[in-house]
């Protein structure tokens, strides 16, 4: 036989099995046969593979952390959304498993990339997890396989990045495995809103990998919805956590502008929240932390400058945003000062240093900024916070204190950093001698000189 029949011959052959691959791979989806995998157990890929194991799928997980692992084998959650409880009952009934090695992929039939993509020094975007992870998959990809994408990142990752990488397999998209893109929408702590209720935005390279994607989703998400391309996909997320950089750093501006007119930014943004429509209230505070609202928009804006665009709301936004932490200082150097007192040597207590209330993740947290930047103005730093017992502030670790009376009278400002529900705020506002309060956690508590953002 000539090299081209053979060829043709071949292809003739494979053709059936390819259209055979979809559906084979949709049957193991429905009945629950398909072996699930998840790359990188953290927040978003943990909860992401308990919700699958609860749907009845054989879940691997895989990640380079072997304490993470080791963990998770042992039914022990390092995630505050899953309790170690439900991750142990899947554990013990084999319907969960955690591995370091990425050779498992070749004996799975879907894998979702949970992975981090944070920023370089220069804020460029560090895609390096995203692209380790996909490399090490393309050496273990068959055909018939699904792989999802969840990392938030900028538009044209999917199709510029990952999907050159995969087919250096040999193996052709849509044809013999299938690509996807899916934003991750998890919010950590959001007891109403969890993996299984957050609507799914799905978008696949084609159309049956689409159509394989939603399938996969459909079986544990209430609610999916398919886009035309993973950019669509891709650019969902940006926009959704660009809206929330951009409507606080606007809070932001407010604050420092009714700052400078004695205006209560506060009583302004609840007064304004009472139209019932055309307004949605974001509010003033520190500083922006968390894994995402200071770090999405900075994909965003890199893509969009790199295709000539010039987002300079969005670019302005994050600078109104960073300027809060520098900001408090401020406001806590002018409160003291009304004391007679200088930041140096005055002992302040942060109380909550998570970067959002009751939550213990402190990543990008300002609260850490701004008890460096009074450390470094000479002020004794101390801190509270039920979530969190210790934080690194330059070379020193410093544990949280319990929050008593003795404690609050003994220092000279007491500023609400983070807005924990668990705090006792009547002892707060009671035995405080000074209360800057960042988060209007004191709003209803009868103190009139506190000093509010
Ligand atoms: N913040 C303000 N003012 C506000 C809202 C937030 O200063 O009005 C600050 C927070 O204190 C925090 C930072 O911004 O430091 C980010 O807060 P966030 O409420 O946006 O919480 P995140 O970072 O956990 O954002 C996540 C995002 N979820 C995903 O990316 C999947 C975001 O899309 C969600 O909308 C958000 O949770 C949420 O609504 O809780």
């Amino acid at each position: 036989m000539e090299h081209g029949e053979a060829a043709v011959f071949l292809r003739n052959q494979i053709v059936p099995q390819r259209s055979q691959l979809g559906r084979e791979l949709k049957k193991k989806i429905r009945d629950r046969s398909a072996k699930v995998g998840v790359v990188g157990l953290g927040y978003v890929g943990l909860p992401l593979a308990v919700e699958m194991a609860r749907k009845g799928y054989q879940v691997t997980g895989i990640d380079l952390m072997r304490e993470k692992v080791d963990a998770v084998n042992s039914g022990m959650s390092y995630v505050l959304d899953v309790p170690s409880e439900t991750l142990l009952s899947f554990v013990s009934a084999n319907k969960i498993r955690a591995t370091q090695s990425l050779a498992a992929v070749e004996k799975l039939d879907t894998l979702n990339i949970c992975v981090p993509t944070p920023l370089r020094k220069n804020k460029d975007p560090d895609l390096s997890y995203v692209i380790a992870a996909v490399e090490a998959i393309r050496n273990h990809i068959r055909p018939g396989q699904l792989i999802v994408l969840e990392s938030t990142t900028y538009p044209g990752t999917t199709r510029e990045i990952v999907l050159p990488i995969l087919e250096e397999s040999g193996l052709k998209v849509g044809h013999d495995f299938f690509l996807a893109y899916s934003p991750e929408r998890v919010d950590p702590g959001n007891q109403k809103y969890t993996t299984h209720n957050i609507p799914k935005v799905v978008g696949g390279v084609t159309a049956r990998c689409t159509e394989v994607a939603v399938l996969l989703y459909e079986q544990f998400v209430e609610s999916v919805i398919a886009v035309s391309s993973t950019d669509s996909a891709e650019m969902v997320k940006l926009l959704e956590n660009t809206f929330r950089s951009v409507n606080i750093a606007l809070a932001n501006e407010m604050a420092l502008t009714c700052h400078s007119l004695g205006i209560n930014v506060w009583e302004v943004i609840n007064a304004a929240k009472t139209k019932p429509f055309g307004f949605m209230p974001f509010y003033p505070g520190p500083g922006l932390g968390g894994h995402c609202i200071p770090i999405d928009p900075y994909y965003l804006t890199w893509k969009a400058r790199m295709n000539g665009c010039e987002p300079r709301l969005i670019e302005l936004a994050g600078h109104i945003n960073s300027q809060m932490p520098a900001f408090t200082v401020r406001l806590i150097a002018d409160a003291l000062n009304e004391k007679g007192k200088t930041l140096k040597g005055s002992r302040i207590l942060g109380l909550g240093v998570s970067y959002k209330r009751d939550t213990n993740d402190v990543r990008e947290s300002p609260a850490l900024q701004i008890l460096e930047g009074l450390h470094g103005k000479g002020a004794s730093i101390y801190f509270s916070d039920p979530y969190v017992s210790s934080i690194n502030i330059k070379e020193n670790t410093i544990k949280s204190i319990d929050l008593t009376a003795e404690t609050l009278r003994s220092m000279d400002c007491v500023v609400i950093l983070t807005d924990h529900s668990s705090v006792d705020y009547a002892l707060v506002a009671k035995f405080s001698r000074l209360i800057v309060d960042t988060r209007n956690a004191l709003q209803g508590y009868s103190r009139s000189d506190v000093v509010v953002l």
